[in-house]
């Protein structure tokens, strides 16, 4: 069954007039926080058990809102609704953010986050690095920078096995919207085709793309698996997202809500980290169990070296994308990862 996503810039623009109407009533706080995610998702989790602990820690004063991916637009429109105060939340995934804020695409470069999963929850959570000069950035553009979380191991899926770079040689695979994943899936031999979530399905059946890639649970509950005969485990990258709030928003509010976001927001690393997981897992044994499940194919350390390889090619492609406060970000980011994975 195909999932149903549609809108158009003109429906996006008629959601954002109405949220204005609605932000502007004087009723108890409404927040309105959207998702570029659907119903069910590891984002959804995340967004509803935000909510139920903001609105039982705020005794009812506060409101939220969630806004499931369909209803209001692409990530790209999600993040733009934040930055120009239509809404209060959203999340902002690092795969869609690169055009706007540069530097967080070094979360897009493959074989960089730490392969310990507690390292990686680690530097998400309190990361120097990311919470003080990337979260510059996003003010910059009239974000608020809250967290950063995992949502799993991204998995390729495929119409052919792909086992090495000369494998995905005319392999049209497609990326999110970031440049530097443009550049990544280059080095790796392939030809990206960047395009948003809600056409990848259509995009896979129709024949338009070849692949894709994603964490595990999207693949089930988008459906990419239906329309895929491989799965193939590489280890390159970690889906990553934050949640970013409108800046003015997060500045104006009063020392109580700031410290009920703020909370609620580190109660979250640990929630969000054991949920992504669970989810991941129990979806994986869904489409095993289905009756079109794909081929799981998961590549050997030989069979991952030459990609490992490349993807030095895509550090120096972000440092010339980025410059030298991207190096710096670069660098900043490694020790952190070094010193997490010593400690462990
Ligand atoms: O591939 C994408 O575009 C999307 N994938 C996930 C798992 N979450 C949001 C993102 O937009």
């Amino acid at each position: 069954m195909k999932p149903t996503l549609r809108w158009s810039l003109s429906a996006v623009s008629a959601a954002a007039l109405s949220l204005g109407v609605m932000a502007g009533s004087a009723q108890a706080a409404q927040w309105k926080f959207a998702l570029e995610e659907v119903d069910g998702s590891v984002q959804d989790a995340y967004a509803e058990a935000f909510k139920k602990r903001i609105e039982e820690k705020s005794g009812g004063d506060v409101t939220v809102n969630i806004y499931p991916y369909g209803s209001l637009g692409t990530s790209t429109q999600l993040t733009e609704l934040v930055a120009n105060g239509a809404l209060q939340f959203a999340n902002a995934s690092p795969g869609h953010l690169g055009k706007l804020i540069e530097p967080i695409q070094v979360f897009s470069i493959p074989y960089l986050l730490p392969e310990n999963d507690e390292c990686t929850k680690k530097i998400l959570g309190s990361s120097d690095v990311l919470y003080d000069s990337l979260s510059d950035e996003f003010e910059n553009q009239g974000l608020k920078l809250l967290t950063m979380y995992p949502e799993g191991e991204m998995v390729w899926t495929a119409n052919k096995k792909v086992t090495s770079p000369e494998d995905f040689e005319n392999f049209k695979i497609r990326v999110m919207t970031s440049p530097l994943l443009v550049r990544a899936y280059e080095a790796f031999g392939a030809n990206p085709t960047p395009m948003p979530y809600s056409e990848v399905y259509s995009g896979l059946q129709l024949g338009q793309i070849d692949g894709q890639v994603n964490p595990i649970f999207a693949i089930q509950e988008m459906k990419f698996y239906e329309v895929q005969d491989y799965m193939i485990w590489a280890g390159q990258q970690e889906f990553t997202t934050t949640v970013v709030a409108n800046a003015d928003f997060y500045d104006g509010l009063s020392e109580e809500h700031k410290q009920l976001v703020d909370s609620t927001v580190d109660e979250m690393v640990d929630v969000i980290f054991k949920t992504q997981n669970q989810y991941n897992q129990e979806r994986l044994e869904k489409i095993k169990a289905s009756d079109n499940a794909p081929e799981m194919v998961h590549l050997s350390d030989e069979q991952r070296a030459p990609f490992r390889e490349a993807a030095k090619k895509v550090e120096a492609k972000f440092v010339e994308m980025t410059g030298e406060p991207g190096e710096k970000v670069l660098n900043a980011l490694k020790q952190e990862i070094k010193t997490c994975e010593q400690s462990m």
